[in-house]
């Protein structure tokens, strides 16, 4: 299913969070196997929804991530938040180059501006992913999970926002694409997150 569930989403923002919080205090970020960082990436990947997507995005960051859940969350969340900001300034620049009708323009301006909260919101979740201690635990897993599920929730706004619109069909395609690609990103940082979480309620 290529449908992104929010609910589901809004539960991985909530566990990335707890899982990056117990990580940090019960594991402190320590490779706990030998090097087999790639093989560790794959595993993880697997278990989130889009698995290629996962791996071609954080593979080539294995000697950052070693073997550490809570660091393949971080980066996972770090390649969404990059991606996000990507997309947004490609679709500021379509908006541009194209004559739009004004209801079009309009709805492509509507959509800039959701992705750019969305940019915003993931921001504030990688920030405060680093500042998660045993005593602001559970407000920061709160703020982070409302912040995730806001994006994700965002992303999909823009979508629908253009969809009805009188734009081309190679622009709508265009933009669904890049929408549904980081969408797509955000829901794997969320398993990630939920991997990192549920480990750490076992420490
Ligand atoms: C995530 O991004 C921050 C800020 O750019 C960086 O300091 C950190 O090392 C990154 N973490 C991972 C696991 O990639
Ligand atoms: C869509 O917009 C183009 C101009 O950009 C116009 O020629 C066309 O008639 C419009 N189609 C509809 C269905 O409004
Ligand atoms: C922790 C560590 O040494 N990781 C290495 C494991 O192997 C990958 C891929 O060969 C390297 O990129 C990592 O640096």
């Amino acid at each position: 299913m290529a449908t992104i569930s929010f609910n589901h989403s809004l539960q991985f923002l909530v566990v990335v969070l707890a899982l990056n919080s117990l990580i940090n205090i019960s594991l402190g970020g320590r490779q706990i196997e030998p090097n087999s960082s790639t093989e560790f990436i794959k595993t993880s990947c697997s278990s989130t929804t889009y698995p290629d997507l996962c791996c071609q995005t954080l593979l080539d960051q294995a000697s950052e991530i070693q073997t550490s859940p809570q660091l393949i969350a971080h980066a996972a969340l770090n390649v969404t938040l990059s991606d996000v900001k990507s997309a947004t300034e490609s679709l500021a620049k379509l908006s541009k180059i194209h004559g739009l009708p004004p209801r079009a323009a309009q709805a492509m301006q509507g959509c800039l501006k959701e992705l750019s909260e969305s940019v915003e919101e993931l921001r504030k979740s990688v920030i405060e992913m680093d500042k998660i201690k045993s005593s602001n635990f559970r407000k920061m897993i709160s703020d982070i999970r409302s912040w995730v599920s806001a994006a994700l929730t965002d992303e999909s706004t823009c979508t629908d926002g253009i969809e009805g619109e009188n734009i081309s069909s190679d622009e709508k395609t265009s933009v669904r694409s890049q929408i549904l690609t980081i969408a797509h990103l955000t829901s794997n940082a969320l398993a990630l997150v939920e991997d990192y979480a549920s480990l750490s309620h076992q420490g």
